[in-house]
């Protein structure tokens, strides 16, 4: 009795796993940057790329504040205080990795996405 048991356990564990289960809670960001696979995959940006979305705010959206945040770190090198990765990025097409400076193509690519979200 005990190994049917178990055997029907497992076989409703596997039919879980395959259904998703209880592991697949909410969207998957593998890249972390708040944009969900599945909205990058949709768009111009990359999954795996956790700078494209370039996004100060962290809200999902691209509006005036993004590009208020990045206007108020104008200047700004990466050995100085107050510096922060969240509104500087280098540019390779989209976004790229942060290249210590918070300059005027920090602004213009923030500017570049505006209102172009993921949510
Ligand atoms: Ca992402
Ligand atoms: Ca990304
Ligand atoms: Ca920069």
């Amino acid at each position: 009795m005990i190994r049917v048991f178990s055997i029907v356990a497992i076989a409703l564990g596997v039919v879980a796993f395959a259904a998703g289960g209880p592991a697949s809670a909410g969207p998957v960001d593998t890249d972390g940057d708040g944009c969900t696979d599945a909205t990058e995959m949709t768009t111009m940006f990359d999954y795996l790329d956790p700078w494209d979305f370039f996004d100060p705010s962290h809200d999902g959206l691209h509006r005036v504040v993004d590009i208020i945040l990045v206007m108020q770190e104008y200047g700004i090198d990466s050995d100085e205080g107050g510096y922060t990765t969240t509104t500087d990025r280098s540019f390779d097409g989209l976004p790229a990795a942060p290249d210590g400076r918070v300059r005027s193509d920090d602004v213009l690519m923030v500017v570049d996405l505006y209102f172009v979200d993921c949510i």
